[in-house]
Parts: structure tokens; C-alpha cells; sequence
């Protein structure tokens, strides 16, 4: 058993998925993550982002780290400040650094450095279109993802669109691995189904860690 009380006090099982794909059942402690994003988000709020397109994307975005993932007009890119204050993103704390280094050495890899994460809030009826996670920089890190609050059906594909996804169901507490040559692949997340969590109400919040530079 992990002898820190930022994870959940039973022994966390790891299921190897496939090839570089790991899942970490209640792994990580959720009301510490969610008081968190809270906090990080008085200072760089919840937005709809724009994209390249010139569409609103449903899901509402916030990161926190030395960049932050951001989309308009432009493009996809990292940016060093949030364009809505002009600021640094909130930095990553401690503890969200060290929950996901130990979650991607649990899953084989060493040496997990994420400078950047990724928070995605899904309403009812919001789900996220199959893509690759390319605007970083090193592909030998894995992404590390945590779920909190309503469940949801994370899809994985393979390094092309299509074809039939591998369903994962991601719950509060749940965190996911993937690397090596999962690192390309494309994913999605199903619509979320209207439902009540004590912790997040009508809301799940996702958290992607990233080696961004
Ligand atoms: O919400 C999730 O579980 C996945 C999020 C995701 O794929 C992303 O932010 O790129």
C-alpha cells in the first residue's frame, strides 16, 4: 500500500490494457484534486475554446503548468500565458506532480517529467471527437489521466481514425497511463450521461498530464 495519504488507502490494482496502456483504479484521493481545480480555476477560469475552424468546443478548458494547451483561429499550440489574464498558468503543485510520476512509474516509466496538465469539464451531453494528443514535443513520455466525478467511456483507437475503439470506463478516482506506442493513438470520450456525483454534481473533470517541451 502506498503510505501517503494523498492516494486511496487500499493497494491500487494496475490492469495492463494493451501495449503501453495502464489503468490505475481510485489511485489518486479526488477531493484533493477537485479543491485544487477549483482553486486553479479563480485564476484562470473554465473556457470554451475556438477552434483553428473558428467553432466553440463544448468541453471547458483550464490548465495548469509552465504552458497551457490553448486553441482559436491560430491553431493548436502551448502557450507560457493564459490569454484571458495575461499570466502564467497556475503552477502545478506538488502533489499533482508527484500522484502523476507515480502513477507512470507504477505503469513502467521512468523518469515521467510533465510540465504541463490539461483540465477538460464535461456537462451532460458533452463528449470529445477522436484525435491525437501532437502538440508535444516528446513522445517518449506518456500522458497520464485522471477522472474525477461523473463515470464516462473513454474510446481508444489505434495510430489511424477509425476502426473499433477499445471502451474503458474511466470513475472518480480512476487514472490512465498511456505511452510507448499508445502515445500516438488516437482516443475519444463517449457522451456524457446526465447523472449526479457527490463530488462533482452534474460535472466530470479530467486531467491530462503532458511533457509539453
Ligand atoms: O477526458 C478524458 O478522459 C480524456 C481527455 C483527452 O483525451 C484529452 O484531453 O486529450
Amino acid at each position: 500500500m502506498m503510505q501517503n495519504d494523498l492516494f486511496s488507502k487500499s493497494e491500487p490494482k494496475i490492469e495492463a490494457l494493451c501495449d503501453g496502456v495502464y489503468l490505475l483504479r481510485q489511485f489518486i484521493e479526488p477531493e484533493l484534486f477537485y479543491n485544487q481545480i477549483m482553486k486553479m480555476a479563480k485564476i484562470s477560469p473554465f473556457r470554451r475554446m475556438m477552434t483553428p475552424g473558428g467553432k466553440i468546443m463544448n468541453i471547458a478548458i483550464t490548465n495548469s503548468g509552465d504552458v497551457g494547451w490553448y486553441s482559436d483561429r491560430k491553431g493548436y499550440r502551448y502557450l507560457p500565458l493564459d490569454p484571458l489574464n495575461a499570466k502564467p498558468w497556475p503552477p502545478l503543485a506538488d502533489f499533482m506532480i508527484k500522484a502523476a510520476k507515480q502513477a507512470a512509474q507504477k505503469a513502467g516509466f521512468k523518469n515521467y517529467n510533465p510540465d504541463t496538465c490539461l483540465i477538460n469539464c464535461y456537462q451532460t451531453g458533452d463528449r470529445l471527437t477522436p484525435h491525437q494528443d501532437k502538440n508535444e514535443q516528446d513522445f517518449s513520455q506518456p500522458i497520464v489521466s485522471m477522472s474525477l466525478g461523473l463515470s464516462a467511456i473513454f474510446q481508444l483507437y489505434e495510430e489511424v481514425r477509425g476502426g473499433k475503439p477499445k471502451n474503458i470506463l474511466l470513475d472518480n478516482g480512476d487514472v490512465l497511463v498511456f505511452g510507448g506506442p499508445a502515445r500516438r493513438y488516437f482516443h475519444a470520450v463517449k457522451k456524457l450521461e446526465k447523472d449526479n456525483h457527490t463530488l462533482t454534481g452534474s460535472k466530470r473533470y479530467n486531467l491530462t498530464f503532458r511533457k509539453a517541451l
